[in-house]
């Protein structure tokens, strides 16, 4: 399949999730491939950072760290909504971006719908997009799905990650693809470092054609890597030649120091212009 050749306006079109056709959308109108992630603790840097990404990316990664104070499950406590959430909506509609929860959700079914809708942070009310892992099984995607279809959400599941000595490849990689393909209208693609169109199909069998989208993080233009196993690989790698759709970019975007707001502007330019670039030229072919 080569549906990735085709321009990102024309697979919105086809696209049946709203969260999904909502982000090729935006992508198709900013002209941005480009997801920051946001993982700082201060919930002023938070803003401010996604303040001055918000006019060049088509996705800001939430990573909500407040969750990390609490023991697990003390998430599912209801009736603790954080002035926080109402600024990155209104953020979100200020710059048109679509909104992702990094929440990387890994219980049984039951566990992961009362996180997904419930809990401090209520994150199927306001994340377009979140994310599961998918070691529980197909489980994890029915209690998500029980939860954020209804309400026009989407999922991906972490096919791949970045990191050295991931354990996610191989065989994992093609059961989370199977996963997808049997919830097609919920999952609408992957965190992985690459295409996943065949993934798990033996040689003579035919698939439907499928458009799964691929956001990718370990993006960098600077450094290969980080002290702690993060590996990077450029924009033109990651969109050009592994056929990804979106770069999500972090570090590499807000550096050392994430009070410098023009600087990170500046830094969000040169990554949008580099993952467009790389678009142009894996459609051009
Ligand atoms: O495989 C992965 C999956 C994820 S979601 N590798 C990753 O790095 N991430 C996330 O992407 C990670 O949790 C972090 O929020 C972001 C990368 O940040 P950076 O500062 O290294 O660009």
């Amino acid at each position: 399949s080569s549906l990735h050749l085709q321009t990102y306006t024309q697979r919105a079109l086809r696209q049946k999730n709203p969260a999904a056709k909502l982000l090729l959308e935006t992508i198709d109108r900013k002209q941005s491939n480009l997801a920051v992630s946001v993982d700082v603790a201060s919930p002023k840097d938070f803003l401010a950072i996604i303040d001055a990404v918000g006019p060049f990316v088509c996705l800001i990664k939430a990573t909500l760290l407040l969750r990390r104070l609490f023991s697990t499950h003390i998430d599912i406590i209801e009736d603790f909504t954080p002035a926080l959430l109402e600024d990155l909506q209104a953020l979100s509609t200020k710059h048109d971006f679509v909104i992702f929860e990094d929440r990387k959700f890994a219980d049984i079914g039951n566990t992961v719908a009362l996180q997904y809708s419930s809990g401090v942070h209520k994150i199927a009310s306001w994340a377009h997009l979140t994310n599961a892992h998918c070691v529980p099984g197909p489980s994890v995607i029915t209690g998500l799905s029980s939860v954020g279809l209804p309400l026009g959400r989407g999922l991906l599941l972490l096919a791949e990650m970045s990191t050295k000595g991931s354990l996610a490849s191989g065989s994992y990689t093609e059961a989370a693809v199977q996963m997808a393909r049997e919830h097609r209208d919920f999952v609408v693609g992957f965190i992985a470092q690459r295409r996943m169109d065949g993934v798990g199909t033996g040689p003579n069998e035919t698939l439907e054609e499928e458009d799964f989208l691929i956001l990718t993080p370990g993006v960098g233009l600077d450094v290969k890597g980080d002290a702690m196993g993060q590996q990077y690989r450029t924009p033109r790698e990651v969109v050009l030649e592994s056929g990804c759709d979106v770069i999500i970019v972090g570090r590499g975007i807000y550096g050392q120091d994430p009070s410098l707001v023009d600087s990170i502007a500046a830094q969000a330019i040169r990554y949008k212009e580099a993952g467009w670039a790389a678009y142009l030229a894996r459609t051009q072919i």
